[in-house]
């Protein structure tokens, strides 16, 4: 019998930060790489549109019209998910009916007034205003009594369900924090208190001694494709230095994190040559007023192109019913990010036209 091999057999891993498992088959990927790179699809875009209700000076379906903005911009959701003034209350029938009131505020952020552009097509300065309005918009909606968790995210692509390419994100805040970032509070806590250490320092720290699933970095941020990934270039920007929320990052540590969202947005638009679609989000400490030092500000990227353009990851079947799959290792996904250029395929196109 062989020797178990990650490279080469069915396998699942753990995921420590959410005490969850994939289950990675490797063998049905042994065929070469078929990422071939489609003719990218026309995404040419208006400067600014008339018809985008994020665009300046534009009106939104709520009735308010956009202001002239330079730069970034922050409204509350014409369509919150969450409500500010809502009757506090329980629900409960027996052990099996149970139901909650829920407070919150929902904001758009446009990261630009620019329709035509995404991030990585954004200049690192514009980028990094963005940043200071997460660590504005953080501070600010955390510091109200009732937000106890903010969760700062960007959907982007059609694909993922976006409904307007401008480039902006959400915020949705609320009083109790929610299922996927209470796992990782949980988590991170139960490491801290047997190692006395954050548990992603210490797995950063072995990612960069080891190599394999670094896609870039930064004096102040590693970009990685996490050993427990679950889509196929999944990967989570994790900064260096142990900080509990982006409000902690010193005005370098903002530009490194602008940088490396750039760069790393690079890779994911030049892996198809088309405008990669993604969630992306940052998980950091509730905004309960406790002291949460085992929490480590990251950001995640959860991309569902598969083997081209246009062929997707479906969670369905297995994933649904048993625990989530995948082909590819992610060894061999930060492999290929790894390689690919800093510099964005449009840009090398106009490069090449002028030279
Ligand atoms: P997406 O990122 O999923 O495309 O969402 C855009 C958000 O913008 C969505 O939550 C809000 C929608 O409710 N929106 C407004 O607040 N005002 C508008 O005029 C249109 C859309």
């Amino acid at each position: 019998m062989q020797q178990f091999d990650l490279n080469e057999h069915p396998h699942r891993r753990y995921n420590p930060l959410t005490d969850t498992w994939v289950l990675v088959s490797p063998h049905r990927s042994k065929r070469p790489w078929q990422g071939q790179v489609e003719k990218p699809l026309s995404d040419h875009r208006l400067e600014h549109d008339p018809t985008c209700y994020l665009c300046p000076g534009n009106p939104r379906i709520g009735g308010e019209d956009n202001p002239d903005y330079k730069d970034t911009y922050v409204f509350t959701n014409d369509f919150s998910a969450l409500l500010e003034n809502v009757p506090q209350g329980r629900f409960s029938k027996g052990d099996i009916y149970k139901a909650e009131s829920q407070q919150g505020i929902c904001k758009v952020i446009c990261f630009s007034p620019r329709h035509d552009l995404t991030i990585p097509e954004m200049e690192t300065s514009a980028i990094r205003r963005v940043v200071d309005l997460w660590v504005n918009e953080y501070q600010a909606l955390g510091s109200n009594e009732f937000i106890n968790y903010v969760q700062i995210f960007e959907n982007k692509g059609q694909i993922m369900g976006c409904s307007n390419p401008h480039p902006h994100g959400q915020i949705w805040s609320q009083s109790t924090v929610p299922q996927e970032p209470a796992r990782k509070t949980d988590n991170q806590r139960a490491y801290y208190q047997k190692h006395g250490s954050s548990l992603l320092a210490d797995y950063v720290q072995a990612e960069l001694e080891d190599g394999i699933r670094i896609v870039c970095e930064n004096e102040h941020f590693v970009a990685l494709v996490p050993f427990w990934a679950v889509w196929p270039f999944e990967t989570m920007m994790v900064s260096k230095r142990h900080v509990q929320n982006i409000v902690q990052l010193t005005d370098s540590e903002k530009d490194a994190f602008a940088e490396i969202y750039k760069r790393l947005t690079i890779k994911y638009d030049n892996v198809f040559e088309v405008s990669f679609p993604y969630s992306a989000g940052i998980h950091q400490s509730p905004t309960d007023g406790l002291p949460h030092e085992y929490w480590h500000l990251h950001m995640s990227f959860f991309p569902p192109l598969l083997r081209s353009a246009t062929v997707k990851k479906f969670m369905v079947g297995y994933e649904l019913l048993a625990e989530p799959q995948r082909d590819v290792t992610p060894e061999f996904s930060a492999q290929k990010l790894r390689a690919l250029p800093d510099e964005h395929y449009k840009q090398k196109i106009m490069r090449a036209l002028f030279e």
